[in-house]
């Protein structure tokens, strides 16, 4: 399950699946792709000045659908399903950084950024 750019944030801020994301994280220009994988990017429209939204590496361990890809062969070629076993019981991470596009680029929100690293983590625990 890969991620990539996450969600846009207002007024109301969550996922939008309820509503249907090609609402919100696709235009009339930027279409879903259909792509196993691609096809779950919630968001793939053109960044403009004074938006904001999520960005959100992750990754995910879902035993039952990568069963049932492998049963069905949906992703024969991209993915080794024989590397995956010994992450059945991990489950998964994703990290969920909130950003302004600026005219520059963009900026990250919030007065500092939530520990990423494991001696981030680490010392984070320890206070
Ligand atoms: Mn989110």
């Amino acid at each position: 399950m890969p991620h990539g750019l996450g969600h846009q944030m207002g007024l109301d801020v969550h996922d939008m699946e309820d509503l249907g994301e090609n609402f919100v994280g696709y235009d009339d220009k930027y279409k879903r792709a259909t792509q196993p994988g691609l096809a779950s990017l919630r968001m793939g429209k053109m960044l403009e000045v004074g938006h904001v939204l999520t960005v959100e590496p992750g990754i995910y361990f879902i035993p039952a659908l990568i069963e049932k890809w492998k049963k069905e062969e949906t992703c024969k070629g991209l993915i080794n399903f024989s590397k995956l076993k010994p992450y059945y019981k991990f489950g998964g991470i994703r990290l969920e950084d909130d950003i302004l596009i600026t005219s520059k680029g963009c900026r990250l929100l919030g007065a500092k950024r939530l520990p990423i690293t494991v001696e981030d983590v680490e010392r984070e625990m320890a206070t």
